[in-house]
């Protein structure tokens, strides 16, 4: 079947694929920059730890500024549509040594000449996890105040230097605040540590930027590697701090119990909040940072934010790191999973299936759900990806640059 003729098969149920494809362009994926070294950042070698792990040892991983920047852009060409990239404090390119107390904005600058030569913007993320002082699975609640004062001046820089990218861009910058702090076994005290939390939060908000250019976000979790008892920040905390601070929630589909769907949170948060910002990863059962496949779960995502007319209200980032595979390859399948998602999304006669839950026809919602789904879809993505210029089967260019690039590293 050629794209014509899926367009014709869809203007008959009303759908314009025309429309959809000019839609699908603009929505903005945030790709995690850490995908492309096992969330190793530029500051040490020790991988990451603090409740979360990549696991795998796939050969060719990048090592140093350059070598991220060129497997990221080598990635970068090869998704379509508008692209993000989000990146962490650990991420910073300096000379001098790293104190994540003071992040310096001028750290990005790179980064910075990197995004506008890719036509990509960035979003930001204070790294509160592969460090001394995190090492002991608490930070921002930590008992001892020298150790809080440490990780809300990390905070603190770290939203400085978000609202100076996003000046710099043009575009307002996420900054997404996520701890590991937690308890291995049955707390003594659970509320002694999450009213630390509450009070290191304040501090760390106090300063108020413009909304051009940041935009702050917190996010929860059920629990980590060796933390398994207790997670300070857990949902409940930081719905209800977001709420009261006029911040931005984060939901992390890993982040979760497993019959709980975050394609169902989204809505409520949208009744509240102006905007929700997203995490997309693929837990297998636990929260293991799969590479995001396209699923009924992620479907299901991409209906929610565009049948709710909330592309501008829903950011999406993405956030998983399998050491296991080809990471270019991860990056790549994993944004166009999403895209593909949110176009599957977009050509779904949203309007008639809202009219029949409306009037309770459940019978035609089911009968037509399920026969649109055989509908002609995979031709419209390959219409986009003709008019981006970008080629269906990646992967030859993919072993051309491991074989050239990524193994002889
Ligand atoms: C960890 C959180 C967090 C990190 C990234 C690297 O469980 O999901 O968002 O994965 O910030
Ligand atoms: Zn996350």
């Amino acid at each position: 079947m050629s794209y014509k003729e899926a367009k014709e098969a869809y203007a008959k149920i009303g759908i314009d694929t025309e429309q959809a494809l000019k839609v699908l362009k603009t929505i903005p994926i945030s790709i995690q920059c850490w995908q492309g070294d096992d969330v190793n950042g530029f500051e040490n070698k020790l991988g990451a730890t603090g409740g979360i792990q990549t696991t795998g040892n796939y050969p060719g991983k990048a090592t140093t500024p350059s070598e991220l920047m060129s497997d990221f852009k080598f990635a970068l060409d090869l998704i379509p549509g508008t692209k993000r990239i989000n990146l962490h404090a650990i991420y910073g390119i300096t000379d001098e040594e790293m104190d994540r107390q003071f992040v310096k904005p001028e750290y990005f600058d790179k980064w910075l000449e990197f995004a506008k030569e890719n036509d990509v913007k960035i979003d930001f993320n204070p790294t509160f996890f592969s460090h001394k002082l995190a090492s002991e699975g608490m930070t921002l609640s930590h008992p001892d105040k020298k150790v809080r004062d440490y990780w809300i001046n990390h905070g603190k820089t770290s939203r400085e230097t978000a609202a100076y990218i996003g000046k710099k861009q043009n575009s307002p910058c996420l900054c997404n605040l996520w701890i590991p702090d937690g308890l291995k076994d049955t707390p003594a005290s659970r509320l002694n540590p999450r009213m630390r939390l509450k009070e290191s939060l304040d501090e760390i908000y106090s300063i108020k930027y413009p909304k051009e250019y940041l935009i702050d976000s917190v996010e929860s979790k059920l629990f980590g590697i060796g933390l398994e008892s207790y997670t300070v920040g857990n949902n409940e905390f930081y719905q209800l701090y977001a709420a009261k601070n006029d911040l931005c929630c984060l939901l992390d589909t890993g982040h979760f119990h497993p019959t709980e769907k975050v394609s169902d949170k989204i809505s409520s948060l949208l009744c509240f909040n102006d905007k929700v910002a997203l995490h997309v990863s693929r837990p297998v059962r636990w929260d293991s940072d799969h590479v995001i496949v396209l699923n009924d779960e992620l479907v299901e995502i991409a209906k929610e934010i565009v049948r709710n007319n909330a592309t501008d209200r829903v950011i999406i980032g993405l956030d998983y790191f399998d050491a296991s595979i080809n990471r270019i390859a991860a990056w790549v399948i994993g944004t166009r999973n999403m895209q593909k998602a949110l176009l599957y999304a977009l050509l779904q006669p949203n309007e008639k299936l809202i009219k029949m839950q409306d009037d309770r026809n459940f019978t035609d919602l089911l009968v037509y759900s399920e026969e649109y789904k055989t509908m002609p879809w995979g031709e419209v993505w390959a219409e986009f990806l003709k008019r981006e210029n970008k080629p269906q089967d990646f992967m030859p260019e993919v072993r051309k640059y491991e074989q050239e690039v990524l193994l002889k590293r």
